[in-house]
């Protein structure tokens, strides 16, 4: 397999988690750089309706687009360890908290970053700060709905580590760009799980 991806961006980073956390070494990464437009010039360019890392290809060329059908085929292929539910009622509990992740936050923090970062201009045009603003109001809204969970449970989804918290950790990290922190915020629930999931392996860049 191959995974066409990129350093930094959220999406690529939590398949690239995702593998890292699974120990699967038999993939090929195939680094692009979003921020010089590669992978719009590249072999996954016609996979989204706008060219978008990361994709795998499939060992019969096939190629996968979308972080979580990566995610949910890599899980079929390689059960261990479990990062999306064991039977029907814990799998539609994760995907829900991963949903969560990745539709409440993720989304407004890259919206945010990517209307209001200059070095998002050559991938955002136009740019509209004013809509950026208000992704970055939409995201730290999320963060405070997070912390008050993980005040009450020590992951995402609940008692266990999984790909919400996959989902979530990689979102926290590109919201920097955004100078948004969640100690900075007195999120202190959402700053020590974050610290609690930066110690692990897969969560080195
Ligand atoms: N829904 C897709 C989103 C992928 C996506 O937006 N990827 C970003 C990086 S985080 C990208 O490649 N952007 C390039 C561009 O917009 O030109 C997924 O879940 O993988």
């Amino acid at each position: 397999m191959k995974l066409y991806t990129a350093k930094l961006a959220p999406n690529p980073r939590r398949v690239q988690m995702f593998v890292a956390e699974k120990g699967i070494a038999d993939i090929e990464v195939v680094l692009l750089n979003l921020g010089t437009g590669e992978h719009r010039d590249s072999p996954v360019a016609g996979m989204a309706p706008r060219p978008a890392l990361p994709v795998l290809e499939l060992d019969d060329g096939r190629r996968l687009s979308e972080s979580r059908a990566i995610c949910s085929y890599l899980e079929a292929c390689f059960p261990e360890p479990n990062l999306m539910g064991l039977d029907a009622e814990e799998r539609a509990f994760i995907e829900m908290a991963d949903r969560q992740a990745e539709w409440s936050l993720l989304a407004p923090c890259m919206n945010g970053v990517r209307h209001s970062h200059p070095g998002f201009a050559s991938v955002e045009q136009p740019q509209f700060g004013d809509y950026g603003r208000v992704q970055s109001e939409r995201l730290r809204e999320a963060a405070a709905w997070f912390d008050a969970r993980l005040a009450a449970q020590p992951y995402v989804a609940g008692a266990r580590y999984t790909v919400a918290d996959i989902t979530l950790f990689c979102a926290l990290e590109f919201a920097r760009l955004l100078k948004f922190s969640a100690g900075g915020e007195g999120l202190v629930h959402l700053q020590a799980w974050r610290d609690r999931i930066a110690e692990r392996p897969a969560a080195r860049p």
